[in-house]
């Protein structure tokens, strides 16, 4: 997608602090971290929303929780515990459409979300 700020991510177009990439996903550090580790997993493929994966996409999207869960086990935030977040739309609060999984650690969370 030509528009899309996590597509030119990809593409080496914007730069961000990549923290690990393979074939199929990238993450890298949020611009506005809310926690000490603040990752976004995202799929190099570009899908707008939750609302629009399919059927052929669910082995992409499951590395999504697999890369951060992987990731957090190497910052050494596992038995701690950790949140992954994924917004959906307008009112789930997603204001960049293709999807990321939010990898937020270090501190502790509260619930409900706000
Ligand atoms: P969401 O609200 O769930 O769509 O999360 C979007 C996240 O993307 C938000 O936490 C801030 C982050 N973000 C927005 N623009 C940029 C950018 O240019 N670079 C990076 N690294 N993160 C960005």
């Amino acid at each position: 997608m030509q528009d899309c700020l996590f597509c030119k991510i990809v593409k080496r177009e914007i730069p961000a602090d990549i923290v690990y990439e393979d074939e199929q996903v990238l993450a890298f550090n949020d611009i506005n971290p809310q926690a000490p580790t603040h990752v976004l997993v995202i799929p190099k493929q570009h899908i707008a929303t939750l609302n629009d994966i399919e059927e052929q996409d669910q082995g992409l999207v499951g590395r999504l929780p697999l890369i951060a869960a992987r990731l957090a086990g190497e910052r050494g935030h596992a038995d701690a515990g950790y949140r992954v977040v994924m917004n959906c739309n307008d009112q789930g609060g997603q204001t960049v459409y293709h999807i990321h999984m939010h990898l937020m650690a270090g501190r502790r969370f509260t619930w409900p979300a706000g």
